[in-house]
């Protein structure tokens, strides 16, 4: 029967070229691009190597290729609060909500910000800032939904800040209407191959939303916490790598071109998410649907440009498209690039069972048992991790 069901995943596998392969045993032999060798055979071997020539080799590799340039300029940042709320969650939080509005070349675009701050606290305080990809209602600043997704109560009552921003507001999350936020600002970048879409926008409103932490005195904009979901875990790990102001990244379930490695075409491959979301990543990434192994990057090396900054990983286990071990393969494959920094990990070769979370390791990762989701659980795990890391 084991037998009939692996032949019949192979036949599908090879006849339609679709790769939506769930079986280990279908998953192609393949090499990773070194994060030690450059594109024309340099050798890396330490961290000034890293960081002057390697580092930005990959980064320039990632936006060309996979994310789409990441732009800079603008004209002005505008920070405009609403009346603050001092007594929110009955007393136990401040609440502020700020429309950030950032101009260039005669056109704005406007981020909304949901921020409370806890009221205890002798210092400013450490903040968790979630890349929203749901709806308005799993960030209500009213509290009357209180969603696992964002569970903001349990967060101020550990301690942090926190803060959320809905994707919408810098990209629809829509094929005919990305275009309808951020890239209003950068229209050249709409038809270039190597243009951000829609998770380059969600990223490049996560910098300006730093932008503000960066005024707030009540905030500690030092240890300022990225996280996201899925597809918002994708824009967590680019907005890790592109913007080193966040101290930490927490990347939920992000599968395909988030934490899975492309090459293991295991659950949704490069071809499945350009077809499903062509408006998500740049123009020439889909150069690779068919050809994976040509990609001059794979998803560790996005993972080892957040070194040497701790970063959490998850998966869950029966979120088979997410591809669970090919997301706990890549951080494993990034251990090198925190060690050349001294960081050891302590991830294991082989993931944890479910609900065992790895906390103490600079590369931190848990299997949740359950489907795709962002719970109470992860967020738990989250908090766990950021006190362990903030005492170092
Ligand atoms: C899926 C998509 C994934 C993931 C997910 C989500 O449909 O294929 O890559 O991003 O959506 O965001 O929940």
């Amino acid at each position: 029967m084991k037998t009939l069901k692996l032949c019949i995943a192979l036949l599908m596998f090879f006849l339609q070229g679709r790769a939506q392969n769930y079986e280990e045993a279908a998953v192609p032999v393949y090499t990773l691009p070194d994060a030690f060798v450059g594109l024309h055979q340099q050798k890396v071997s330490s961290v000034h190597d890293w960081e002057n020539f390697r580092r930005k080799e990959i980064l320039s590799l990632f936006e060309e290729n996979v994310y789409g340039k990441m732009p800079r300029d603008f004209d002005s940042i505008r920070f405009a609060l609403s009346p603050e709320d001092k007594k929110a969650m009955m007393g136990r939080a401040q609440l502020k909500e700020v429309t950030i509005t950032v101009w260039r070349s005669g056109k704005n675009v406007k981020l909304r910000l949901i921020l409370f701050i806890p009221n205890r606290r002798k210092r400013p305080a450490p903040l968790f800032l979630l890349i929203d990809n749901r709806g308005l209602a799993d960030i209500d600043p009213t509290r009357k939904v209180k969603s696992g997704f964002w569970p903001a109560e349990m967060i101020i009552d550990s301690g942090y800040a926190i803060a959320a921003f809905q994707v919408n507001d810098a990209a629809p999350d829509n094929k005919d209407h990305y275009t309808e936020g951020v890239l209003q600002l950068y229209p050249d970048q709409v038809t270039a191959p190597d243009g951000m879409k829609a998770i380059g926008c969600w990223t490049w409103a996560a910098a300006r939303v730093m932008d503000y932490f960066e005024t707030d005195k009540a905030i500690d904009a030092y240890r300022v916490f990225v996280v996201g979901h899925s597809r918002g875990g994708k824009a967590a790990l680019w907005t890790g790598a592109t913007d080193q102001r966040f101290a930490m990244v927490f990347s939920n379930c992000s599968g395909n071109t988030g934490a899975a490695l492309s090459r293991r075409q295991f659950g949704e491959t490069i071809k499945a998410i350009n077809t499903r979301f062509p408006y998500w990543f740049c123009d020439n990434y889909k150069k690779y649907n068919d050809r994976v192994d040509a990609l001059p990057v794979d998803q560790h090396l996005l993972l080892s440009l957040i070194a040497p900054r701790p970063l959490y990983t998850t998966n869950a286990t029966r979120d088979l498209w997410a591809d669970p071990k090919g997301s706990f393969l890549s951080p494993t494959e990034a251990e090198k690039v925190y060690a050349l920094y001294n960081k050891t990990s302590a991830l294991e070769n082989n993931p944890p069972g479910a609900n065992d979370p790895i906390i103490r390791s600079v590369l931190g990762y848990h299997l949740r048992e359950g489907v795709h989701d962002l719970t109470a659980y992860d967020w738990t795990q989250f908090v766990r991790f950021a006190k362990y890391h903030s005492r170092r």
